[in-house]
């Protein structure tokens, strides 16, 4: 099963957010092409403007080519780290996202013609991860590719001299090789004093902990938590969640509070494109919490829990992320 063959080295790195795996990395995949977008696509307030950013290109290799871990019939897959990722801007924020996985030509490259965006994490070196030891993990998606727009007045701050990496896991499940890149197009806005942008902390909530997202589910309907005392207080404005297949929910409480912060159900196979070529339908929608979330302050106890529903066996080494972006005081 795809399911089960995660890079153990990007897997580490996606939890702890650590540069001690960067050996693992492939130079011409840090290679990215920025398109700055034209003043027609310029949206929402004057100062906001779009770039999309594709990282790649990425050759995954043929299913069931020896590449794959078990050496017959698995799914061709490849993972690393791409270092000194291109960002969309500096001196800025960054106010939304929306991540895909395309062919060279633009076009959705998707689990209907086997390529699977397994997930991507971007990093931040240069700041330290508010839950976890390592580096900041600041943007994440899986196959679903859900957009993120933070609410009005809010954005990630992007400064001049901060250094991104890129964490990707990408798989084929089609017979022949095939070469596909990461895009991700960035709603921005210039920073300054004059921006009025309040800037967000972002939050990785792991249910598999800080030294590894995977942990193995058992048939039927299980839930797994993971509890996280804040040090840091604010208003909490976005959430965004990731499961892997099988996955039903996932579910962030303020315990200390008494309150449900965000709840997100999964659905699979939404569209022809999330079917894939043995007929299942893969996570297609994890729509995000967004507005005015409630308060986390600090000492405040969050739980976060994922629902699995799976059938007929077990699945090992799933995940169940939930991502916050916290305004501090
Ligand atoms: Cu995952």
């Amino acid at each position: 099963m795809f399911l089960r063959r995660l890079a153990s080295a990007a897997a580490i790195a996606l939890a702890v957010g650590s540069m001690t795996a960067v050996q693992n990395s492939d130079p011409a995949s840090a290679d990215a092409q920025t398109t700055q977008s034209d003043s027609a696509e310029v949206r929402a307030s004057a100062q906001e403007e779009t770039t999309t950013v594709r990282y790649g290109p990425y050759t995954l290799p043929a299913a069931g080519s020896g590449d794959s871990e078990d050496g017959h019939g698995g799914h061709g897959q490849e993972s690393g780290i791409a270092l000194n990722a291109e960002k969309p801007c500096e001196d800025c924020f960054i106010t939304g996202f929306a991540p895909n996985l395309t062919y060279a030509d633009g076009t959705d490259a998707n689990v209907d013609e086997g390529a699977m965006m397994h997930h991507f994490v971007l990093f931040d070196s240069t700041e330290d991860d508010a839950v976890c030891p390592g580096s900041q993990r600041i943007f994440s998606s899986g196959n679903e590719r859900v957009a993120s727009d933070f609410p009005d007045g809010y954005g990630l701050e992007v400064g001049a001299g901060e250094r991104w990496y890129l964490n990707y896991d990408l798989m084929n499940m089609a017979p022949e090789e095939q070469t596909v890149y990461i895009e991700i197009e960035f709603s921005h806005t210039a920073a300054g004093a004059d921006a009025g942008i309040t800037p967000l902390t972002p939050l990785w909530l792991d249910v598999g902990g800080c030294f590894g997202s995977e942990y193995d589910a058992p048939e039927g309907a299980s839930e797994e938590s993971r509890y996280w005392r804040s040090d840091l207080s604010g208003d909490l404005v976005h959430m965004r969640g990731h499961l892997h297949h099988a996955g039903h929910s996932i579910w962030t409480d303020n315990i200390s509070e008494h309150s449900r912060l965000c709840r997100i159900e999964a659905e699979e196979g939404g569209s022809p494109e999330f079917v894939d070529l043995n007929g299942h339908g893969q996570i297609s929608d994890m729509p995000p919490c967004s507005g005015d979330l409630g308060r986390v302050e600090r000492g405040d106890l969050l739980r976060t829990t994922a629902r699995y529903e799976i059938e007929g066996h077990s699945h090992d080494d799933v995940m169940g992320i939930m991502t916050g972006w916290l305004a501090e005081d």
